[in-house]
């Protein structure tokens, strides 16, 4: 485990101990532990943990010192999984409740004996929480609408949190020797920013043990279905997932239409029906009683398949398609490029398939050249300890020279920004020299940007006056407070932000964090226009659980000439990740790289970033 992992570890441990109403001497160790964690640097951890000098540091005991290093090593540890089983998992579900924290779900358990999420709601609906020592009828209300937040959206889940469970399963069905081919399919793989199942697709000569190995991968809490080529189970934390095996020859057909969208699928389905075809998701054959069999025949051989088989009759089952498709295996369509093909498109990537004019693109050859993984050179809106990261600068410089960026920006928090430890003046001046001191000494092939996550307070105005901003290479300018505001208040302080010359590029546009809250009110249209005409960036800010700007307005803002920047919005090291979350969304919002400033190189963003200033 990394340094920060461990830290979240021990932060876990001090919840869990105190969900339990353990001695908050020992609760505070870990808590202290974590925090002592966070402010020594990777190496410098590695180093005491291979000398065994752990313990000379302040706030690290015996016990601490022992489980950090079982962590380090083994990325597990017993304590933590014996404490997880003793904890009543009732509780462990009301911490995912926005403002309840161990200490109060502890008084709510002990005082008014709930054990459930749903016993909690009834103590709230009847009056009960508001009446405890720290809760008052303002938190009771909060706690209400958590709940049934977390009901309405309970059954989502994030893309990253969704492909994290996906990615080892799909890496071992590829290894069973009984697999010849294997994908995830649905939204996971159309890159939907939110996920409600995942859909495994698999060729396999032999069924049976496919099956049992996918049900009984660990996470598994419930086989929720097991048929004769279909499993469903239930992972802990809610996430269910799918697996369908199907023959080899039917693969690429199951796997079209098990990505989806639905809408994408309808409106291919019309296109092979007007073109003689029915298209399922067993197979594309001649569709029934339209055309003459020589007429279909015909079409089919012009794409190359070896189906001359036609039926009569209005309609077709799927049983009955399935059936054709079995008796014509159509071996010529084996790629996903083939089937789009054999209906007169170019391949349309799995963002794309939403049914939003991509067919309408593939037909004319007019789609885009979407932005890839390997066009990025580098990101801005990056957060060090200077604010509230969790690496030092060299630490993010050096990961991101690791991913082979040609440069990083640097954008902690603002003076209003308090319980973010935003800087102010002086600390921002200090952190630019540290900069520019770094840059000159050529420790590290990844160039440095200066920049601020500077907030735009209620009225429109910037945190900082304009000769401290004048000092720095870009500022990105965001709304983190009075998020109540109304509408058009909130529209014209963006605007009024956007406006400001120093401002290079727009934060978190509406301030959403997915299936946690809704963006405060704004008119987006209003902002995009602004910025198109002042020449600001607005971010795609790549953080998972924000996605914002939302990719349904790329594709028309950026044909209208809106510049995007895929930034992380990283508050460590391994935050930097997150710029794969951004591409799926620059990829489903239609961008190519000319509409993302970070993939062009260094010389060039240089130049771009000194002409706005
Ligand atoms: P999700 O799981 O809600 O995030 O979204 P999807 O797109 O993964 O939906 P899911 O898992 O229900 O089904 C996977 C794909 O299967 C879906 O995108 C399209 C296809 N599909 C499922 N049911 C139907 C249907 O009734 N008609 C059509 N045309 N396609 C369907
Ligand atoms: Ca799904
Ligand atoms: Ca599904
Ligand atoms: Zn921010």
């Amino acid at each position: 485990m990394t340094k920060n992992e461990i830290a979240d570890t021990l932060t876990e441990i001090a919840t869990l101990l105190e969900l339990k109403g353990e001695n908050p001497f020992k609760v505070r160790a870990y808590q202290a532990g974590a925090r002592t964690l966070e402010s020594i640097e990777e190496d410098q951890l590695v180093r005491l943990i291979a000398e065994h000098q752990l313990k000379t540091i302040k706030g690290i005991g015996d016990a601490l010192a022992q489980k950090i290093a079982e962590l380090h090593t083994t990325g597990r540890l017993e304590f933590l999984e014996q404490l997880k089983g003793s904890v009543e998992p009732g509780l462990l579900t009301m911490l995912e409740v926005p403002g309840l924290g161990s200490k109060k779900i502890r008084a709510l358990h002990t005082k008014l004996g709930v054990k459930t999420l749903a016993e909690l709601a009834a103590a709230c609906t009847d009056g009960r929480v508001a009446t405890l020592d720290g809760f008052g009828e303002k938190s009771q209300q909060k706690i209400l609408e958590g709940i049934r937040n977390r009901e309405a959206y309970g059954l989502r889940h994030l893309w990253w949190d969704a492909e994290t469970v996906a990615e080892p399963i799909l890496a071992g069905l590829r290894a069973l020797p009984q697999v010849a081919r294997a994908e995830s399919a649905g939204s996971l793989r159309r890159r939907l920013e939110t996920v409600g199942d995942l859909d495994f697709l698999v060729a396999a000569h032999e069924i049976a043990p496919v099956m049992d190995w996918f049900c009984s991968r660990p996470g598994v809490r419930e086989v929720t279905a097991r048929g004769e080529t279909k499993a469903s189970v239930r992972f802990e934390g809610g996430l269910q997932a799918d697996l369908r095996i199907v023959p080899a020859e039917q693969f690429v057909f199951a796997l079209h239409h098990f990505t989806g969208s639905k809408d994408h699928n309808v409106q291919m389905r019309q296109r092979a029906l007007a073109r003689g075809l029915s298209m399922s998701e067993w197979g594309l054959v001649p569709a029934a009683g339209e055309g003459t069999a020589k007429e279909k025949a015909a079409q089919i051989a012009e794409r190359g398949m070896r189906n001359t088989e036609s039926k009569t009759g209005a309609g077709e089952s799927d049983s009955a398609a399935r059936q054709s498709a079995v008796r014509n295996p159509q071996s010529a369509i084996q790629t996903e490029a083939e089937l789009f093909s054999a209906l007169g498109l170019k391949y349309i990537p799995p963002e794309l398939r939403e049914g939003l004019g991509e067919i309408e693109a593939a037909e004319v050859g007019e789609l885009p050249r979407l932005v890839e993984p390997g066009d990025l050179r580098g990101a801005f809106h990056n957060h060090t300890t200077a604010s509230d990261g969790r690496n030092t600068l060299a630490e993010m410089v050096a990961a991101a020279e690791a991913l082979g960026w040609e440069y990083l920006g640097i954008a902690d928090h603002s003076k209003s920004s308090f319980q973010a430890n935003g800087l102010d003046e002086s600390r921002l001046a200090a952190q630019t020299a540290e900069i520019h001191a770094l840059n000159a000494s050529g420790k590290f092939t990844t160039h440095i940007f200066t920049g601020s996550e500077c907030d735009i307070l209620p009225d429109g105005r910037l945190d900082f006056d304009d000769a401290t901003l004048a000092t720095l290479d870009y500022v990105v300018a965001s709304v983190h407070n009075a998020f109540a505001q109304e509408e058009d208040v909130m529209t014209a302080r963006i605007i009024r932000a956007l406006e400001h010359p120093r401002v290079t590029m727009l934060g978190h546009l509406t301030g959403r964090l997915l299936l946690r809250r809704e963006g405060y009110r704004v008119n987006v249209g209003k902002i995009i226009d602004a910025a198109i005409a002042n020449h600001v960036v607005i971010e795609l800010n790549a953080n998972p659980q924000r996605l914002d700007l939302d990719w349904r307005h790329w594709r028309r803002a950026a044909e209208r000439g809106l510049q995007c920047a895929i930034n992380p919005d990283a508050h460590d090291t391994a935050g930097l990740a997150y710029v794969r979350a951004g591409l799926n969304v620059a990829r489903k919002g239609w961008l190519t790289r000319e509409a993302v400033l970070n993939t062009r190189p260094l010389a060039e963003v240089t130049a771009w970033l000194r002409d706005r200033r």
